[in-house]
């Protein structure tokens, strides 16, 4: 509470309330079992949905076609209160500017993440690109930042971050790291 006597003739003082929440970067651990994509990048992943442990459909180019199988061709996390993530190691650093996101399709509703952040990896640290709240339901989602270069990248989604009903997934069919 911060306060102070705004000199007006009344005994009332001007004060307002500042509310603040600290968010640490996240910490991962890239020791679990990760993947690697004809084009090199290395994928790790926090956890798999029984069934879509295919990490490599991230990066493969192709979408899921809705109606059609999620099996295989789209990747989900355990359907946990954890935070979620997936971690793109590339085999050099390059410019990147954004993600496009391409969300699984199931029963006609696109699993779209409501909640998440993007981290860049500078060498040392993470360090946050994008921040992204009330995400609303698309096939894909597209969440740009200042051009920089980097080796790692990295998509967090915090504890019940996914879609409103089905918060404790994250569900992708593809990854696209924009130039
Ligand atoms: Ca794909």
């Amino acid at each position: 509470m911060l306060q102070c006597d705004d000199f007006a003739p009344d005994s009332e003082r001007a004060s307002v309330e500042l509310l603040y929440t600290v968010t640490q970067p996240p910490t991962i651990a890239l020791d679990v079992p990760t993947r690697t994509a004809p084009n090199g990048t290395r994928i790790f992943v926090d956890s798999s949905f029984a069934g879509y442990e295919n990490v490599d459909c991230l990066v493969d180019g192709a979408l899921q076609t809705p109606g059609a199988t999620t099996g295989g061709c789209s990747w989900a996390s355990a359907d946990t209160p954890a935070d979620h993530w997936v971690c793109f190691v590339l085999p050099k650093p390059r410019t990147v500017s954004g993600l496009k996101l391409d969300w699984a399709n199931w029963k006609d509703t696109y699993w779209t993440s409501d909640r998440f952040e993007i981290f860049t990896w500078n060498g040392d640290r993470w360090q946050r690109a994008a921040r992204v709240q009330g995400n609303q339901a698309a096939p894909t989602t597209t969440h740009t930042f200042a051009p920089r270069t980097t080796d790692r990248v990295l998509l967090w989604q915090p504890s019940g971050g996914g879609h409103p009903e089905y918060q404790g997934v994250c569900w992708l069919t593809e990854v696209t790291l924009l130039p």
